[in-house]
């Protein structure tokens, strides 16, 4: 706790206003999940694609493409659909693509589906990221990729009637990844191929996901265990176009359970341990990410939610007038790092944000982890509530209309 000596007032809306300057270049600048319109430089009138991907920025399958299109550096147009466990989709889409799926991409007025016939039609428009989708060794790659995929689809999306299956699921698992490991192995860098290339960024969807969803479901921590995977993310750290995809634990495990059709604890003590971190805090030093903070984390954060706070605190469970204040004094803590005391009663409220915060799709990972980090510790002032349980079944909490510009 906290004496009322060392806490200060919370600042104004306008004074925290005057405190970020944090902007980004949307349509050249680096990679983002804000933009509508991407060009590298170019004129619009040289776009010649139309990315269709999720509010979320969260559908594996959309970042593929994104990667692919911002390591191209080919001017696009982004249009986002809501995918059906956030709320209702588009007519506008269904009308385009009747199943709804995401993501398509319109190249020159035609209309594409499913990611590796997307990424097939961009290689034959603009040429290869390297090496070709159906290049032998790439495909051999794309191949292990999907086993990889099913390996971790049995361990994490069934729940196991005993131990030995549980074990055997682990072990099945860890032997695809040896098979990874040696692929990496093969080449002296750290990707997949001589040079980063198309078969990276067929890997990094998943394997993202599966880093993150074996460390809180399982106990099991792909990054840190296997060396030649921890040099591939340290290497895609590298890029700003991966640094502008790359979610982070939080967003990924609650995201999933919906999507996959459940996601099963082991109950295991290491995974009981990692849980309570990626619940709870401290998100710093979690395997997500190991890049150095930037120094416009905090600047990024408010500025983030200074742009959305008339919807974030009409959605948020807690009354509006002591959310408003509540919110303020996280936002004082998150810029001058001094404790603000806010109102009583306001601790669920504070929570409700901390477990709502999106990555990419709001901020880039260390914006989030300071923001939840000063939402918690806020909150920690006055209470020690947690708000209910995030849904597994559906994400209609985040419900990308509650957030639709007016
Ligand atoms: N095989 C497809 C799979 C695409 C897919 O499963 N997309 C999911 C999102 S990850 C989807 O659009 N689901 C409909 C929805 O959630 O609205 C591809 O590679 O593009």
């Amino acid at each position: 706790m906290t004496s009322a000596s060392t806490a200060i007032a919370p600042l104004s809306w306008s004074d925290l206003e005057a405190l970020t300057d944090f902007q980004i270049d949307p349509i050249n600048g680096p990679t983002n999940a804000q933009s509508r319109l991407r060009l590298f430089g170019h004129s619009e009138s040289e776009v010649r694609v139309t990315l269709y991907r999720d509010n979320h920025a969260w559908c594996p399958y959309c970042q593929k493409v994104w990667l692919w299109l911002e390591e191209k550096q080919i001017p696009y147009r982004i249009a986002k659909v809501t995918m059906f466990c956030y709320g209702n989709k588009e007519s506008w889409y269904k009308r385009k693509v009747p199943s709804g799926m995401l993501p398509a991409l319109e190249l020159d007025g035609r209309m594409i589906t499913e990611s590796d016939d997307i990424l097939v039609a961009l290689e034959q428009a603009f040429g290869p990221l390297e090496w070709g989708m159906t290049d032998p060794r790439v495909m051999q790659l794309r191949r292990l990729e999907r086993l990889l995929f099913r390996a971790w689809c049995s361990w994490l999306c069934y729940p196991t009637r005993s131990e030995r299956e549980e074990t055997y699921n682990r072990e099945q698992f860890k032997s695809v990844v040896a098979d990874v490991e040696a692929a990496l192995g093969r080449t002296p860098g750290p990707y997949f191929l001589e040079e980063f290339s198309t078969a990276d960024v067929i890997f990094t969807p998943y394997v993202e996901r599966m880093n993150a969803s074996l460390y809180y479901y399982k106990g099991y921590s792909l990054r840190e265990e296997n060396p030649r995977f921890s040099a591939w993310f340290d290497a895609m750290e590298t890029r700003p176009t991966y640094r502008g995809t790359q979610s982070d634990f939080h967003t990924h495990v609650h995201d999933l359970p919906p999507q996959m059709g459940g996601c099963y604890e082991n109950g295991e003590p290491q995974m009981l341990k990692n849980k309570e971190q990626v619940d709870f805090g401290p998100w710093f030093g979690l395997p997500d990410v190991t890049y150095p903070e930037p120094e416009t984390s905090r600047a990024e954060a408010l500025q983030r939610v200074l742009k959305h706070r008339k919807d974030i605190i009409r959605v948020n469970p807690a009354d509006d007038r002591t959310f408003d204040e509540a919110l303020r004094c996280a936002l004082t803590h998150l810029i001058t790092e001094k404790p603000c005391c806010p109102p009583e009663g306001s601790d669920v409220g504070l929570r409700y944000l901390r477990d709502r915060i999106n990555v990419p799709r709001d901020m880039s990972i260390y914006a989030a982890k300071r923001l939840r980090d000063s939402l918690e510790a806020t909150a920690a002032l006055v209470g020690d509530r947690q708000p209910p349980a995030i849904p597994v079944r559906h994400r209609r909490d985040q419900d990308p209309a509650n957030f639709a510009p007016r």
